[in-house]
């Protein structure tokens, strides 16, 4: 393996943690009845969002899911705004109206969590024609898991992506379950990724839960797409720790899987062996790493519970563009 430059690795590790941070203490406060809305964790799959975005410039853009904190936080979203938001408060990324499904930020390409499965491929593919027609080199990623891999949305935005030599950059999360339904009862193909095939692009499978295969396979995959020679599919096999949402009572799978999968084959565990078992950086200066983002997380929410509510007199506003 090569070297990787130590700013690099604090940055990459920095923003793993931080997720993990983040969604640990959005489960406790959800669970603990102060959230409102509803709401899916990123825990186990921080190596996917990371990974991929360390390849990305700020300007380029990504489409998330209904999974979508570690995607805002992985492409550098203010985790202030994000707790805001969840909060229902004022100083929210959509002034508190939106929630968990609707955070976006345009100024870092970041197009928007999207509580419709399967819906972000075409505003991807949207943000790509522009690119290309802008002649920018920018490129946009769609991120999606494996259910959504199923909607036709996926194969009609593949296909014309395929024919327009689009920069579009398809990354599955494939983590196994899709609400309920493991993924072999609803999808066709074990590897995701030789669906590519169909549409003529390039199609890699990684594991997603090793930062280092990801980061590496989605350098390539970048290069590819920003290089003009069109859409590119790339698969991360990954694990769904948490439930479908929080709240969700899992009666669909055993607490021994979700174990074994947690104490295996941790991304930020796995990350943590790599860095420390080739003296790249040291137990106490991921430790620390690990404090600050505990540290950043109470902070968000301390000014997001002393944040005000949007005024009843803004119930209409910001549903239309002026
Ligand atoms: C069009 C549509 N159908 C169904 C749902 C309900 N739903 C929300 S998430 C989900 C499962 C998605 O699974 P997957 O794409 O694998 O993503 P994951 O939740 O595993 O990250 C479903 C069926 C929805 N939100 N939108």
């Amino acid at each position: 393996m090569k070297k990787y430059d130590k700013a690099f690795l604090l940055e990459a590790y920095g923003k793993m943690t931080t997720i993990r941070a983040y969604e640990t203490k959005v489960e406790e406060i959800f669970l603990a009845g102060e959230l409102p809305g509803f709401t899916h964790l990123y825990i186990g799959e921080e190596a996917c969002g990371v990974g991929v975005c360390e390849n990305l410039r700020t300007d380029d853009y990504i489409e998330s899911t209904h999974r979508g904190h570690g995607h805002c936080l992985a492409k550098g979203a203010d985790i202030k705004k994000m707790m805001a938001e969840l909060y229902g408060k004022e100083t929210g990324y959509c002034r508190g109206k939106g929630g968990s499904m609707h955070i976006a930020d345009f100024s870092i390409g970041m197009l928007g969590a999207n509580g419709v499965v399967g819906a972000g491929y075409n505003l991807a593919m949207g943000a790509a024609l522009a690119a290309k027609l802008k002649r920018t080199e920018q490129i946009a990623v769609a991120f999606f898991g494996d259910g959504a891999s199923n909607r036709g949305t996926f194969h009609e935005s593949c296909n014309m992506a395929s024919v327009w030599k689009l920069p579009v950059l398809y990354v599955c999360e494939m983590n196994r379950w899709a609400s309920t339904t493991p993924y072999r009862t609803t999808t066709s193909v074990e590897d995701i990724a030789v669906r590519a095939a169909a549409y003529d692009m390039p199609g890699k499978s990684v594991d997603g839960n090793d930062f280092f295969a990801v980061y590496e396979a989605a350098k390539e995959a970048v290069a590819y797409v920003r290089g003009g020679k069109g859409p590119y599919l790339l698969e991360l096999k990954t694990y769904r720790i948490k439930g479908h949402f929080v709240g969700d009572p899992e009666k669909y799978r055993t607490r021994e899987e979700v174990q074994e999968h947690f104490t295996k084959d941790d991304p930020l565990q796995n990350f943590r062996a790599v860095v420390t078992g080739k003296k790249w950086l040291t137990e106490a200066e991921l430790d620390e790493l690990d404090q600050k983002a505990k540290a950043l997380v109470e902070e968000a929410v301390q000014e997001a519970m002393a944040a005000p509510y949007p005024a009843e007199s803004e119930l209409m506003e910001n549903y239309y563009c002026e």
